[in-house]
């Protein structure tokens, strides 16, 4: 039986997940679960990276009690943000969320520079204000300090793991997230990168999803008393690893990694580089085992998580189940709004937003917090048609239903809006998809699972999948019309 961890750190938490290998049976355990809260400070918004680091040595130690001693472990988060480490080996300051607002307005900045065109040409990735290439542009404009010379540039995974290994690695389905990366050339964009101003020399050795990337270094090893554990590079992009633990059995899958974002699309073999992709501002984010994910980010379950804090700062906390039972309760489709509307991407008063947004396009506001969940859930669920639709549009594929993996999947109305939503069936799980597809990238690396259809059969086997028939069509078809001409689409 092999025995493995997955770090999976999440936009709100970590966790430390056990995988256990029987034959073609997977077993997991929750070893460890940590807070993830970023940290304002005077304007700035930060992750807590040492802490994150801290967190994951826990995660070790709490397996050592536990008499394990993993075969291996692997690393994934949220894409995008970056550390800069300095010449004598230090991390020069301490990584932005991307959230911050130090790239407002870099956007037209940069296509100066640049032209858009040029920038999707090259890279083949949607046009989020946060890339990693607008925060590097952002942090050359200030001058920033972090920016020296002979500095390397590592994403949060590939730091975490040089804290862990002492060994600096770039890992391929992150660094397709930077805008800076060329998936036709494969390799960093050295030409767009001078072009910006930026060094070719801050960005390294790119590992593909599977490739060894060190052990634990001698000095964490004596102090958390535990062994020279490998270190695999697994998809560490979240989405990656969600998207690897699809339990599909055949190619033409579409699926919808449900979180804090809702990252909808399909897998390709080559990235899809054209004018209707960069029309449609959708993505080609590198994969597991050479693939593509040709996707567009919606904002989630996001909306949802900062209206509860909002609520809670008023002194009235719910859980999100009752927030879902209050939304169940609501009025339907009483407002609609546009999930990806600007508006919603920085922290902040949602249901102020909702209400602003319900003015601004002729709505009646929603009153109560049942109101704004059910706006919030009904909107997302016809975005998620739309972007469907587009999938198909530009993949040339039809889908037959929607794989659901990711936490969203505990909020079953919101599965089966979904499915009503698109007029197709939705089979929703595993919940815990990053965490799983790190693990089976691990597993193909060492051998156990001879390619990643192997792997997605054996999570098919081994995790129940709830299945949700679409109802209400005529309902729905009628909401959506309303929904594509209030958001413009
Ligand atoms: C989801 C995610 C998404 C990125 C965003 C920054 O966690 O990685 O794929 O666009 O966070």
């Amino acid at each position: 039986m092999s025995q493995i961890i997955a770090f999976d750190l999440g936009a709100s938490s970590g966790r430390a997940i056990l995988g256990r290998l029987n034959g073609s049976r997977i077993e997991t355990e929750e070893l460890h679960r940590f807070p993830n809260d970023p940290v304002p400070v005077g304007d700035r918004l930060h992750w807590d990276i040492l802490r994150l680091y801290h967190e994951i040595k826990q995660g070790l130690l709490k397996a050592k009690h536990a008499g394990i001693e993993p075969a291996s472990i692997g690393i994934d988060s949220w894409a995008v943000d970056f550390g800069m480490i300095g010449a004598d080996g230090e991390l020069l300051g301490n990584p932005y969320h991307y959230r911050d607002r130090h790239t407002d307005d870099m956007m037209e900045k940069l296509f100066k520079d640049v032209p858009a065109a040029e920038v999707f040409a090259r890279t083949g990735i949607q046009f989020l204000p946060f890339n990693t290439i607008f925060q590097l542009y952002a942090l050359k404009q200030a001058n920033s300090q972090r920016l020296q010379p002979d500095a390397k540039f590592l994403m949060i995974p590939d730091l975490l793991r040089y804290f862990l290994t002492g060994e600096m690695y770039n890992e391929f389905s992150n660094a397709t997230t930077t805008q800076l990366y060329n998936p036709l050339s494969g390799g960093w964009d050295a030409e767009l990168i001078r072009k910006l101003g930026l060094s070719e020399s801050w960005f390294g050795q790119v590992l593909q999803p599977g490739a060894a990337a060190g052990r634990i270094r001698a000095s964490v090893m004596e102090e958390l008393g535990i062994g020279a554990i490998p270190v695999y590079a697994v998809a560490e992009h979240d989405t990656g690893s969600a998207v690897a633990a699809v339990p599909a059995l055949d190619r033409s899958f579409a699926y919808l990694s449900c979180g804090t974002w809702s990252l909808l699309g399909t897998e390709v073999d080559q990235p899809v580089i054209n004018e209707a992709a960069q029309k449609y501002n959708f993505t080609n984010e590198g994969g597991v085992a050479g693939t593509y994910r040709l996707l567009k980010n919606i904002m989630g379950l996001w909306i949802l998580q900062e209206s509860r804090r909002e609520w809670e700062k008023a002194g009235v906390t719910y859980s999100f189940s009752e927030l879902v039972k209050l939304a169940e309760a609501a009025q339907p489709f009483a407002m609609l709004f546009d999930p990806d509307d600007p508006t919603f991407l920085h922290p902040g008063d949602m249901p102020s937003r909702i209400r602003e947004y319900a003015k601004r396009t002729g709505q009646t506001p929603p009153e109560d917090a049942g109101g704004i969940v059910r706006s919030i859930m009904e909107s997302l669920a016809l975005k998620y048609r739309y972007v469907l639709e587009l999938t198909e549009e530009l993949s040339g594929k039809a889908f037959d239903g929607l794989h659901m993996v990711g936490g969203g999947i505990h909020n079953t109305l919101l599965c089966q809006w979904t499915a009503n939503a698109i007029g197709k069936p939705v089979w929703a799980g595993p919940a815990e998809g990053s965490a799983l597809g790190n693990l089976a990238v691990q597993w193909m690396a060492s051998g156990e699972f001879k390619d990643i259809w192997e792997a997605r059969r054996a999570i098919r086997e081994s995790f129940p999948v709830a299945g949700y028939e679409p109802e209400q069509a005529n309902v729905w078809n009628d909401a959506y019309g309303r929904f594509l001409a209030i958001s413009r689409l």
